[in-house]
């Protein structure tokens, strides 16, 4: 079997895409975003840490800063004050392969979380690993329980540290110890190209060598609505904020609920949210 990341290409191929996910673990669906939705993105981002500079350091210092190094600086809560982040999240082929993937196990699906990533020069290769360690003690499962997703705001090569996935490697338990690196491969893409994988798939940021290349990144991750969010989607994106929001966007977030799990008052959590 090929050991390149499977590619789809405009107009997508629903089953090529689905297919992809589910049995390789991993698809690059090229052009998922425009070159001025990436630019709009990492314009506001930009003009937002300049303006917030304590947000900056507060995520440097966060548990997901932390684990990333100074080499990587990192932005959480982007819904709410990154006026382009709604429809980033909202990308439509990205959340409806994600609505179908992850159908087997839930009828609802959650907004793991979005954050925006520069992975600078000297950032060094992580360990291969699995996002599905967030919930270590779920067992293994041929479906999967969440997809992560790393779309490229920037060209992603070689050399500034493409992401790296292992192909096939997924439905293992999320504590299993990761394959060789001879098996992994790098996710090169274009500014726009988003890459999708299983969160049960190995995976890892590459090194940037380059000297001046900063590899951006909007990531964010979709997952079955019964497991707890990475992100607190409803104290990010609190109900007076989510009224502003499209009532999908609502859900992902949190104002949503998968059987009993998630209610407010008993009732559905879209009550919260305040009416004009
Ligand atoms: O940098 C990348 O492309 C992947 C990042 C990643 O997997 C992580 O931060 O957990």
């Amino acid at each position: 079997m090929s050991n390149t990341v499977p590619r789809v290409t405009r107009p997508y191929d629903q089953a090529e895409l689905d297919d992809a996910v589910r049995d390789r673990g991993a698809v690059i669906l090229a052009g998922a975003y425009t070159p001025d939705q990436c630019d709009t993105f990492l314009t506001e981002v930009e003009k937002y840490l300049a303006e917030n500079p304590q947000e900056a350091q507060y995520a440097a210092k966060s548990v997901l800063g932390g684990f990333q190094g100074d080499t990587t600086g990192t932005l959480h809560g982007l819904i709410g004050t990154i006026p382009s982040a709604p429809e980033m999240v909202m990308q439509r082929d990205i959340v409806d392969c994600a609505r179908r993937v992850l159908k087997p196990l839930s009828d609802n699906i959650l907004l793991t979380i979005a954050e925006y990533m520069a992975r600078k020069p000297g950032a060094f290769r992580q360990e291969l690993h699995l996002d599905t360690f967030s919930w270590y003690r779920v067992p293994p499962s041929e479906n999967p329980i969440a997809l992560t997703v790393m779309a490229a705001m920037s060209d992603f090569t070689v050399d500034n540290g493409a992401t790296w996935v292992v192909l096939d490697s997924h439905s293992g338990p999320a504590t299993a110890p990761p394959p060789d690196w001879s098996e992994a491969v790098q996710a090169e893409m274009k500014k726009g190209d988003a890459l999708l994988f299983r969160a049960d798939l190995f995976h890892a940021g590459g090194a940037n060598t380059t000297e001046d290349d900063v590899r951006q990144i909007f990531s964010m991750g979709f997952q079955v609505g019964w497991l707890r969010q990475v992100e607190n989607g409803t104290l990010s994106v609190p109900p007076e904020k989510a009224a502003e929001l499209d009532p999908e966007l609502q859900e992902l977030l949190g104002y949503s609920h998968e059987l009993v799990l998630g209610l407010y008052k008993g009732g559905h959590p879209r009550n919260a949210i305040p009416t004009a």
